[in-house]
């Protein structure tokens, strides 16, 4: 016999997870937002939560409760669409489990169980933010990072940052190597593994760090080399997409998404930290690197691509959207898993084409106020002479 409230929670959890997803009113020719979001910690099984047995939980009550369901990497294997999503429990801690849809869109069903990694790592007492890359070489590989307290300094919230690297064929199965090691930077977090193989060697976009939150000294997202990835040393990282003093990067920025393969370059979405009264600010933007040499950052379109709006700015940290996973399907149709507030699990939906379009044709940053008037006037006047044309407006020009 199970508890009549078990019934009560199955049926609200079933209509939240057979609600139709539905395109959002908002507009901007880029992608198209979705009214709900994919993964909410509603959508957890409801027997990773209670203890069904009603000898031991008489009250129905939630034994082990799940806090968020966000930062998911994302990989589309045969016609179904997988996020490795990082669910966090009520006690603090992160772990990562598949959820597993038919359209992308909305239907997410978390398998049974959460993914239990292999425990090498003994100092090891968090996990996040995997990002899946299906790799030229068989694998798919999801790095991630693997948080340790610092012993090394008498302060109790003291932690470093560092890549975990796990490898699989089906997502069940998971063998973990051991975690990145960069010589000249003593933490990592936001790293991702590029799908190709570069002049022979596996290439990771890094983000050097000089503490657990500050990035310090490290300039922007970096880019390195190794020849073995089951003992991944990276002795040199080389800045690409850099932080910029007013610009949505300056706080940090980070790599993202596993980087998008199109004729013209490597379209990459990252994201970008400034700081404000209220906190960090966390967006998310766009940029191309070379086809041959993928640490050349070859396009930046000037400001976010994607922003915190409306409910998605108010969560457990809030002003915050965030990616670690974009897929790309066969017929160019690109679905960015980004999440809000370090809450719950978004989708907006795009193509390779608008993609490009965006990276490739959109203004630079000009930097400075007046330039930016300038590089506005020119895009008005040029709008204005278009509607006098086209008899939307009257009058001459000045
Ligand atoms: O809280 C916002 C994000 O903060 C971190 O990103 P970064 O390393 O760039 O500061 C990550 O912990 C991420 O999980 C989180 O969403």
């Amino acid at each position: 016999m199970l508890h009549p409230q078990y019934y009560v929670e199955k049926a609200k959890q079933e209509a939240l997870l057979t609600r139709k997803n539905v395109p959002s009113a908002d507009y901007n020719g880029i992608y198209q937002r979705y009214k709900y979001p994919v993964l909410t910690r509603e959508m957890t099984p409801l027997y990773w939560r209670y203890d069904l047995d009603v000898n031991t939980n008489p009250n129905f009550m939630e034994r082990l409760g799940i806090n968020a369901t966000f930062n998911s990497g994302a990989i589309m294997l045969g016609d179904k669409y997988y996020l490795v999503a990082r669910v966090e429990g009520n006690d603090r801690k992160s772990f990562f489990a598949v959820a597993e849809s038919d359209n992308g869109i909305d239907g997410f069903r978390f398998w049974d169980y959460p993914i239990l990694l292999p425990d090498t790592e003994k100092d090891e007492t968090n996990v996040y933010d995997m990002r899946l890359t299906q790799h030229e070489d068989g694998y798919i590989y999801g790095v991630f990072c693997s948080e340790s307290k610092d012993n090394s300094v008498n302060d109790l919230s003291a932690a470093v940052a560092a890549a975990g690297i796990v490898r699989t064929k089906d997502l069940k199965t998971w063998e973990r190597l051991p975690n990145l090691k960069t010589l000249r930077s003593p933490q990592q977090r936001n790293v991702v593994l590029h799908p190709y193989f570069v002049n022979g060697k596996y290439a990771f976009y890094t983000r050097p760090m000089d503490d657990f939150i500050d990035t310090g000294s490290g300039g922007g997202v970096g880019f390195g080399l190794c020849d073995d990835i089951t003992n991944a040393v990276i002795d040199e990282e080389i800045i690409t997409s850099k932080r910029k003093y007013h610009q949505i990067t300056e706080a940090k920025n980070g790599a993202g998404a596993v980087p998008i393969k199109t004729d013209k370059g490597f379209i990459h979405i990252a994201h970008g930290v400034r700081n404000t009264a209220a906190g960090l600010r966390y967006v998310l933007y766009a940029f191309a690197t070379d086809l041959n040499d993928p640490s050349k950052v070859i396009a930046e379109p000037s400001g976010m691509l994607l922003g915190p709006r409306g409910k998605e700015r108010v969560g457990d940290v809030s002003n915050v959207v965030f990616t670690n996973g974009a897929i790309t399907r066969p017929d160019g149709k690109v679905f960015i898993y980004y999440a809000s507030s370090d809450t719950r699990l978004h989708v907006a939906t795009t193509t390779i084409e608008k993609l490009k379009d965006f990276v490739f044709n959109t203004p630079e940053d000009p930097g400075r106020s007046v330039d930016c008037v300038r590089q506005r006037s020119n895009l008005i006047r040029k709008n204005l002479e278009i509607l006098r044309r086209e008899g939307e407006i009257a009058g001459s020009d000045e």
